[in-house]
């Protein structure tokens, strides 16, 4: 019997919908529909299936990341905004058995300071930022290898 993929959990939190409307100059004009189909297509590239979920609320990406505990191998976020600040999602996070990538569109680093702290970095396996909405097809090639090594 032919095994089923892997599955991913792909979360986006608060504006990320809004991509592509506003800010062009920090997050491009390509829209998360199109980051999503991107990483879509590089999971399926690499025998991956991705399930998407895009939230402004911070309650709504903890109860999906409760879920995803008993549905998923592994989770691709980019937290938005509660990157710096939502120790809620850190807490879920770190309940999750399975590896975690944090993504970022630009690079919080090299912008306002209150960008430089990441609450969610501590419970990642890794970070990918600054890379535009490549980011995110990166994430999905990080967490095809390190599914691998399982
Ligand atoms: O670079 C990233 O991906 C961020 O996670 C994006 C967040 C920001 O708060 C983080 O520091 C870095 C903000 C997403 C807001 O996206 C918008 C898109 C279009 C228009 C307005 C906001």
């Amino acid at each position: 019997m032919a095994k089923s993929a892997k599955r991913v959990l792909l979360l986006n939190g608060p504006n990320l919908n809004l991509l592509g409307e506003r800010e062009p100059e920090i997050y491009g004009t390509t829209t998360l529909a199109d980051h999503v189909a991107s990483a879509t297509q590089a999971a399926t590239d690499v025998g991956l299936a991705v399930d998407s979920v895009q939230s402004n609320s911070s309650s709504e990406l903890v109860n999906a990341i409760h879920a995803a505990r008993t549905t998923h191998d592994a989770i691709v976020i980019n937290p938005g905004a509660f990157t710096h600040y939502a120790w809620s999602i850190h807490d879920a996070l770190a309940a999750f058995s399975g590896p975690v990538i944090e993504v970022h569109i630009s690079n919080p680093s090299t912008r306002e300071s209150w960008r430089h702290e990441s609450v969610i970095a501590p419970v990642a396996s890794g970070t990918i930022a600054g890379f535009g909405g490549f980011g995110y097809v990166l994430a999905i090639q990080a967490v095809a290898r390190l599914l691998q090594d399982k």
